[in-house]
């Protein structure tokens, strides 16, 4: 079938509006309509090629929602016309690592994902014949597009997809990374470093944890009016200061907090993070996503004194049995959603919802297939 989609053909260019082919979907997978999809900082770096493993041309977009369309051959927990959001953190529940009970992170497809190809090793996708990659195992910069069964979270058909779809990355990553990889108690304090929809999150999720003082760090402080809405107590711009920003947290902190967050992608920062924890038991949470093969480092006294660093996906939350409670804490008014849309518009406008996160002008832009 045809499909309108954007396709990232060649790394920093903008992206493409063309009809591409897709093909049904084969054993054990499912073809899905878009409804509404976002733009995550993640597909703007790969698009930029500062991830060496971006792969070009490619179908980007992780963050999306839609309707089930087609089931493929063996496909029995999923049935056309469900709604659905895309997982690039599948759940099998069988592997090893979804059978560990310690992580969310499942080994049933990641190995093709990661080539941009569908599980049997093959694309859906193609341009005038030319074979075209998966993204993220979602591709959700397609209206119509094939997923691993194992890819989805069936969701309540009474929740908004246009809002919803930021579950598919986003708000979960960020509320997820507080409650599950730190597991913040009531009382603590919080540093959270860049005020995009991860950080935001971040905030929400320290909220949900009765954090006593939430600090909210960018270099834009167009961002603090937001992250202040979202319940950030203090606000830190480290261009105000000539000192490290580690140096500045610690002296407001009596030493330094119990959790931080780096959600930037930035390995300098990542140190600093860890950096402004407090000696003998923070913790600091690696959210944000560097290109492959580069390095973070610090002083290994840091960690003999206690500092604990660790890195979280998709805030640990498992997709297929966690996400549609997710959508009901929405639904219950328990997980603010609406507030991270700060643009709308339709799906032909994609790369307007690029430029919009680079100038940091947006939280983000739904588009709408
Ligand atoms: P974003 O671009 O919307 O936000 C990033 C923020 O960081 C911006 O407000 C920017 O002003 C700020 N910033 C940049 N440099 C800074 C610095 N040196 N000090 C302080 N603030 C700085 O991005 P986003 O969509 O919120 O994503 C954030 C990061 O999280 C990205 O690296 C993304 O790839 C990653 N991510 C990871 C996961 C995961 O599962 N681990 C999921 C989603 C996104
Ligand atoms: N290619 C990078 C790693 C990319 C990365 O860390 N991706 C995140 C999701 S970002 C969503 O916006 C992730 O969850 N990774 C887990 C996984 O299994 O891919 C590199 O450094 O190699
Ligand atoms: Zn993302």
């Amino acid at each position: 079938m045809k499909s309108r989609a954007a396709v990232a053909l060649e790394v920093g260019k903008p992206l493409e509006l063309v009809d591409i082919d897709v093909e049904g979907p084969k054993a054990g997978e499912v073809l899905v309509r878009m409804v509404a999809t976002s733009v995550c900082h993640t597909d703007a770096f790969t698009l930029s090629g500062a991830d060496p493993e971006g792969l070009f041309p490619s179908v980007l977009g992780h963050e999306g929602a839609g309707v089930v369309e087609e089931v493929g051959e063996g496909v029995t927990g999923l049935r056309p016309g469900d709604h659905v959001i895309p997982l690039y953190t599948a759940e099998c529940g069988k592997c090893k690592f979804c059978l560990s009970g310690k992580t969310n992170l499942c080994s049933s497809v990641r190995a093709t994902q990661g080539k941009g190809l569908m599980p049997d090793g093959t694309t859906r996708f193609s341009l005038d014949g030319q074979p075209l990659h998966h993204y993220m195992g979602c591709s959700t910069f397609s209206e119509y597009t094939v997923l691993p069964e194992v890819s989805l979270a069936v969701v309540s058909q009474q929740a908004p997809l246009d809002k919803i779809c930021l579950l598919g990355c986003g708000v979960t990553t960020g509320i997820g990374a507080v409650l599950n990889t730190a597991k913040v108690e009531p009382g603590a304090t919080v540093a959270i470093f860049g005020m995009g929809a991860i950080g935001l999150a971040a905030i929400q999720g320290a909220v949900m944890a009765k954090a006593s003082r939430i600090i909210a760090i960018d270099i834009n402080p167009e961002k603090f009016q937001l992250a202040e809405q979202f319940g950030a107590t203090d606000f830190v711009n480290p261009k105000d200061y000539a000192a490290s920003i580690q140096e500045v947290i610690v002296d407001m902190t009596d030493g330094g907090v119990d959790y931080s967050f780096e959600c930037i992608g930035n390995v300098n920062v990542m140190r600093s993070a860890l950096e402004c924890c407090h000696k003998g038991w923070g913790e600091s949470v690696v959210i944000g996503v560097a290109g492959a093969g580069e390095e973070i480092s610090t002083r290994p006294f840091q960690l003999v004194t206690g500092r604990v660093w660790k890195g979280s996906a998709f805030g640990g939350v498992k997709g297929r049995s966690e996400l549609p409670g997710y959508v009901e804490q929405y639904m219950n008014g328990e997980i603010n959603i609406d507030d991270f849309v700060t643009h709308d518009m339709s799906f032909e406008k994609i790369n307007e919802a690029f430029e919009l996160l680079h100038k940091g002008e947006s939280i983000r832009t739904v588009l709408h297939y």
